[in-house]
């Protein structure tokens, strides 16, 4: 492998300033400049107003192929997955088994309650109508993702379930991708990748319908096409903010050195701009971490990729566990192993993560295919203030109240006085013209 291998060198925290630790904490930029923010509003505007014409004319200049139309049949999409290896087949079908069956128990329970006498209030769940997945493309073809977008679709029953992801060298998608999309029963498949497929999702064209909500992770153009098409008046909802790949690994001295360096470099693969960081008390485990890193980097397909994303990475000296679960909260990764004989005391301390990994047997990559959990989560910090995606996502929550004459007299002064106080004299008259109506008096009677 001619790759120049370059291991981050171990950091002692203790003895690492407080620039220097924010630093090293901080993510790889991903600045949006004002040329690629121009770029994507052009992209949106050309389908806005060309539709199908711009996504095919888009299509031909990014990924190289030129089609006639942007849809693929769902007999197209079946007679492709009927292709899929059978080891695949199986394989999908276990992964899609057991995230079937983690999203199912995450089915939400209507929320009905008489506040006051005569007072009551209900909170429902609607599943969304039409929902947009978006399978990114690019270096690797990720079938788990129409798994993890399309399966809590599927059980929210929303109606319009749209998957539209780049096109390969022939003009189609994967047999696996295909397997995935028939498995979820989504309803229409659409070739098309980045802002040009975003735009074709939040603004329909003459193929592809528009969709309430826009899901799945994407490039720094996909990311700001969701962003940008959000903010349209009656543009569709997007779901979290997901970028390049993090993993953070809180180990000590029961843990395996191979495991953990198999674990870091599953997520640096994902791309040059990927994170992953070890922390641990034990600079022995950190030296045979960082050995371990060495040797299996050498053997990997994606070393180069790998190894730029290690330039951002750090293995990290603690002084105890608990300063390393400190800097996990600050960090806040998408992923978080925990690779200790003992996990529950410190599991106990930690929320700000999107998936955490517990102990030696729970691999970081168990998550991203077929433990059953979720693997669009937030990056970038988000996990601070970000859900991981889940069956709720798909769905949204409104309430509904219905108060009796007895109840609107118990209730009517409290309503008057806020009114009041708020100077708003139409709202006080919804209530006092009721309680002085001869019909009030018949039904409270
Ligand atoms: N680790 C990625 C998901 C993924 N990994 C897909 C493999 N395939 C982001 O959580
Ligand atoms: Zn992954």
């Amino acid at each position: 492998m001619s790759t120049n291998i370059q291991l981050p060198a171990p950091i002692n925290w203790q003895e690492t300033s407080a620039e220097a630790r924010e630093q090293i904490l901080s993510r790889p930029v991903q600045a949006v400049s004002a040329s690629l923010r121009e770029q994507v509003a052009t992209i949106i505007s050309n389908v806005a107003e060309q539709g199908d014409a711009a996504l095919l004319a888009l299509t031909e200049r990014f990924d190289g192929v030129s089609l006639p139309s942007p849809e693929l049949s769902m007999d197209k999409v079946a007679k492709i997955a009927e292709q899929a290896p059978a080891k695949v087949k199986a394989a999908i079908d276990q992964a899609y088994t057991n995230i079937r069956a983690f999203h199912l128990a995450q089915k939400p329970n209507d929320v009905a309650l008489e506040t006051m006498p005569g007072v009551y209030c209900e909170q429902k769940f609607a599943a969304l109508a039409r929902v947009g997945l978006y399978i990114p493309g690019g270096s690797a073809s990720l079938p788990s993702t129409v798994l993890m977008l399309g399966v809590p679709a599927q059980i929210a029953n929303c109606s319009e379930r749209v998957l539209i992801s780049p096109p390969n060298a022939q003009g189609e998608l994967t047999p696996a991708i295909c397997y995935a999309a028939m498995k979820c029963g989504v309803t229409g498949v659409y070739l098309g990748g980045g802002a040009q497929a975003i735009a074709a999702l939040a603004l329909g064209t003459e193929s592809i319908p528009s969709v309430d909500k826009i899901f799945g992770p994407g490039n720094s153009y996909v990311t700001e096409a969701k962003q940008q098409v959000s903010q349209r008046a009656g543009g569709p909802a997007i779901d979290l903010p997901a970028g390049p790949s993090e993993l953070l690994v809180i180990a000590d001295d029961s843990a395996e050195p191979a495991f953990v360096a198999a674990d870091l470099l599953s997520q640096a693969e994902h791309g040059p701009d990927s994170q992953v960081l070890l922390l641990s008390p034990s600079s022995a485990l950190i030296a045979a971490v960082r050995e371990a890193l060495a040797e299996q980097l050498a053997t990997l397909p994606r070393a180069e990729i790998t190894n730029q994303a290690l330039a951002s990475s750090a293995l990290i000296l603690t002084r105890d566990l608990a300063e390393a679960v400190a800097i996990s909260e600050t960090y806040a990764p998408e992923h978080l192993s925990l690779q200790l004989d003992d996990c529950a005391p410190w599991l106990a301390k930690l929320t700000r993560a999107g998936s955490i990994f517990v102990g030696h047997y729970t691999p970081e990559s168990g998550g991203d295919y077929a433990t059953g959990t979720n693997h669009v989560l937030p990056t970038y910090g988000f996990a601070r203030n970000y859900s991981s995606l889940g069956l709720l996502d798909f769905y949204r929550r409104y309430t509904v109240q219905t108060v009796s004459p007895q109840g609107l007299a118990d209730l009517g002064n409290t309503i008057i006085d806020l009114a009041e106080e708020e100077a708003l004299d139409a709202h006080l008259r919804a209530v006092s013209l009721r309680l002085e109506s001869s019909r009030f008096q018949r039904d409270t009677g």
